[in-house]
């Protein structure tokens, strides 16, 4: 799982101990300069070297940052992470080290990993929800619309996050706002049936707005905390379906909008996110499918891409593939 940006990480952490920690070149093996200011500049930058390793310490100077921080912002764009974002994690991982120093030891390993490790939080940690929090503060019933372009997983998550919220002892009622796709009812009836919920639907071709009323008034009339509503999968470029994302959106007002993706989509997750985002605001993100071979990119992403927070990673297809977000857990896996 997320083995590209495993290895890029991996690769950078290398780079920078043997850039730091090797003796310097002998003279003759000195790189070719143009000029004399060049020349000198090399030495100086040499002779540094040699009097900090000679302590026993590495000083961490920009220039020889210089090449591994572009062999990892290079590396990260190939894992799918945003330009923005790579740029953002290079800067903090710059700021962090540059004009400091470490025991050459234990120090320069334990200084890039805690750097970078600051820098990935600092993009993943933009936004943060805590939805325990939020569901035992709002009045019920609680709405929340899963959002998505097709096939991404979002009635699979629906289920799962039914299965969640049992778990954390919130009683749901399961609404199937996919009126557009033929087989959509038939597919959350056996949801609702495997779970043993109730499940609110009309026919194909309705109103999806009227579906999810009166999921909301059952949920009143039967004190049910959460109404969770599945939507038709919509490419964010299909400005009919978009529009009515936006009536729902307006009518139904729901306390909770979750953007499904998969993590698997990298780049293309990114931009699904902001289009949608900008139609019927998202609230938060769970990503699907990490069990595939990911990059893990979308995941580095699209928390500063909209400044929404990843709530959820779907691992499978089972109901208890769905595994809260943990930021600090998710880098201390990458930098494994
Ligand atoms: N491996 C894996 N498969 C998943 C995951 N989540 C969903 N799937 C599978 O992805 C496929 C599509 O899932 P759905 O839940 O139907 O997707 P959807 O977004 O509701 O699709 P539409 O309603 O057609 O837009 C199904 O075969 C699911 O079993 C996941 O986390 N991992
Ligand atoms: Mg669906």
């Amino acid at each position: 799982m997320f083995e590209s940006l495993k290895s890029s990480l991996k690769h950078f952490k290398k780079e920078v101990k043997s850039t730091f920690t090797d003796s310097p070149h002998e003279p003759g093996d000195l790189p070719a300069k143009d000029t004399n200011e060049e020349i000198s500049s090399e030495i100086i930058s040499l002779t540094r070297k040699a009097s900090s390793l000679a302590q026993g310490k590495a000083i961490f100077d920009q220039k020889s940052l210089s090449t591994p921080l572009q062999e990892l912002e290079l590396s990260l764009l190939s894992s799918d992470v945003e330009l923005g974002v790579a740029e953002a994690i290079i800067d903090a991982v710059r700021q962090d080290l540059v004009g400091t120093s470490r025991k050459i030891t234990t120090g320069v390993e334990n200084a890039v990993e805690e750097a970078l490790k600051k820098a990935l939080l600092s993009v993943l940690d933009e936004s943060t929800f805590d939805l325990e929090s939020f569901l035992s503060s709002n009045p019920s019933p609680t709405i929340i619309i899963f959002v998505g372009v097709n096939g991404v997983g979002k009635t699979t998550t629906l289920a799962k996050f039914a299965h969640f919220l049992d778990s954390i002892g919130y009683s749901t009622v399961l609404a199937n706002g996919d009126t557009y796709r033929a087989g959509a009812n038939e597919q959350l009836t056996v949801h609702s049936e495997a779970l043993g919920k109730k499940l609110i639907t009309h026919q194909q071709g309705g109103d999806p707005t009227a579906v999810l009323y009166d999921a909301v008034e059952y949920a009143k009339a039967h004190d049910i905390d959460v109404v969770l509503c599945d939507t038709a999968g919509r490419l964010h470029t299909n400005k009919d379906l978009m529009s009515q994302l936006e009536k729902i959106n307006r009518v139904v007002s729901p306390d909770l909008t979750i953007f499904i993706d998969e993590a698997i989509a990298g780049q293309d997750a990114v931009n699904r996110a902001r289009h949608f985002n900008d139609i019927a605001p998202i609230d938060g993100v769970i990503l699907t499918k990490i069990d595939a071979d990911t990059s893990g990119g979308a995941a580095i992403s699209i928390t500063h891409a909209i400044k929404k927070p990843i709530l959820f990673l779907g691992s499978g297809q089972k109901y208890e593939d769905l595994e809260p977000f943990d930021s600090l857990a998710f880098v201390d896996n990458l930098l494994d």
